[in-house]
């Protein structure tokens, strides 16, 4: 019997204590921390301007920004239509990004200058890639090698 009296007692302690640990958190979040939170909304607000900042905040076809504060970074798009890459030159700035969509049922890649490799793509499937490196890549489709086209990256 005074066993599992004590056996109670101390089940009902250590719930308390959980109750009681339970019941300072959020204590712990309003009153002592202080400075934390008041950093954290600052942070908040930035991001808040920089989304009401840019027009589309999601990514949409078209040019999208990535970086706004440190340097713009632009998608650029380019459709793969009856055997063509409808941008024959692109010319971008360092660290934009590309993506090519093959809207034909016909495989069709992106290979060329830089390491671009997609491998076969599919009807509706995309690649992209980032050029890091001003110059000029030239590439073609590995299956119908008179598909070409040329992206120049401008520093
Ligand atoms: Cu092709």
């Amino acid at each position: 019997m005074k066993n599992k009296n004590i056996a109670i007692i101390i089940a009902v302690a250590v719930v308390l204590l959980l109750i009681i640990y339970l019941l300072s958190m959020p204590n712990y979040e309003v009153v002592s921390p202080a400075p934390t939170p008041v950093a954290s909304k600052t942070k908040t607000v930035t991001t808040t301007a920089k989304k009401t900042t840019s027009p589309t905040p999601t990514v949409v076809q078209g040019s999208v920004n990535l970086a706004p504060s440190t340097s713009i970074k632009t998608v650029h798009n380019i459709q793969i239509k009856n055997y063509s890459y409808d941008t024959k030159v692109l010319n971008v700035r360092t660290g934009d990004v590309v993506v090519w969509r093959n809207q034909d049922s016909m495989l069709h890649t992106v290979s060329g200058d830089g390491g671009l490799e997609s491998g076969p793509m599919g009807l509706a499937q995309s690649y992209s890639f980032t050029f890091n490196t001003p110059g000029t890549y030239n590439y073609h489709c590995k299956y119908h090698p008179n598909m070409t086209a040329t992206i120049v990256v401008t520093p």
